[in-house]
């Protein structure tokens, strides 16, 4: 695999970088102090940066900076302030894309390394596969603070690993092993974190000796029959927001924060 070049347009950027051999491209989310947790700044950083990828790319990683985390929710310390209002406007952001990413015409794939958790893990189902190191946790947390996965996380979920265990995860809010997450369809391969890039360039090079064009046409085809219903989105947008309002979710946020 060619070596990667950066490209100019992420110099001005905080949270995201990304690179290309004009191939590959390799988007990485880049606030490993708070677990690459998503802020406002980030999400736009990415909203940013999907509009300029470039077109002839074959495949996309997404993947978190440092070996602790994928990416380890939305940002807590932003969200215990929300009101409702502010709630529903972060997860239209957030779903808005989200939806982009599951949509673009090449494969993505979420390359995690760590803690992937509420909108980690919202953004790695949003991804067409899912590696992962044997380390990396798997979970939505959400209704342990208070809230409700709010990134199209739901509909995601579900599609990957059925009603059942959808439940189980959500409702428990528990930590899930990559073992586990494989078992469960949720991860595709889980490979020792030494050999994370090496076994997913070897993937990717699978992937690029096929037809561009067919992979892309097939891409089209099984989003199809996946393709998630905007009522539902506005339904989990709404649910979101109205936890903001009848939960006691800023006391939760407030005690993760201060423990
Ligand atoms: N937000 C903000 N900061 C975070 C987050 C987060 N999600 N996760 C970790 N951090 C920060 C910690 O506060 C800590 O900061 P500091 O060093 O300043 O104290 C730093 O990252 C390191 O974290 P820990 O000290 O907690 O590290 P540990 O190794 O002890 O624990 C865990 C690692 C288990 C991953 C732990 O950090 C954790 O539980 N994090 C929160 C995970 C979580 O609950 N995620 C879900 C958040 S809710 C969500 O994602 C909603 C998605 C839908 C949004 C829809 C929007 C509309």
């Amino acid at each position: 695999m060619t070596q990667r070049r950066c490209f100019m347009m992420t110099k001005d950027l905080k949270y995201i970088n990304f690179s290309s051999n004009g191939i590959i491209g390799n988007i990485v989310i880049n606030r490993p102090e708070a677990l690459n947790s998503l802020n406002l700044e980030a999400l736009e950083e990415l909203e940013h940066i999907l509009s300029l990828l470039p077109e002839d790319l074959r495949v996309l990683e997404i993947t978190g900076a440092g070996d602790k985390a994928f990416v380890a929710g939305a940002d807590i310390a932003l969200m215990k302030d929300f009101n409702a209002k502010e709630a529903l406007q972060f997860g239209q952001k957030g779903k808005f894309i989200f939806d982009k990413i599951e949509h673009l015409p090449f494969p993505v794939i979420a390359v995690v390394n760590g803690y992937a958790l509420g909108g980690g893990c919202e953004l790695a189902l949003a991804c067409d596969l899912i590696i992962a190191s044997r380390e990396s946790r798997f979970g939505l947390p959400e209704v342990s603070l208070g809230i409700i996965p709010g990134f199209g996380g739901i509909a995601r979920l579900i599609r990957r690993v059925g009603f059942g265990k959808a439940k189980e995860l959500i409702f428990s809010a528990k930590m899930i092993t990559a073992e586990e997450a494989v078992k469960i369809g949720l991860v595709n391969q889980v490979i020792e974190a030494k050999d994370l890039q090496n076994k997913t360039n070897e993937f990717i090079r699978e992937i690029c000796k096929n037809s561009c064009e067919a992979v892309k046409l097939a891409k089209r085809a099984l989003n199809a029959i996946g393709r998630i219903d905007p009522a539902f989105y506005e339904l989990e947008n709404d649910l979101f927001s109205m936890a903001f309002s009848i939960s006691d979710a800023k006391n939760r946020m407030e005690k993760f924060l201060q423990k």
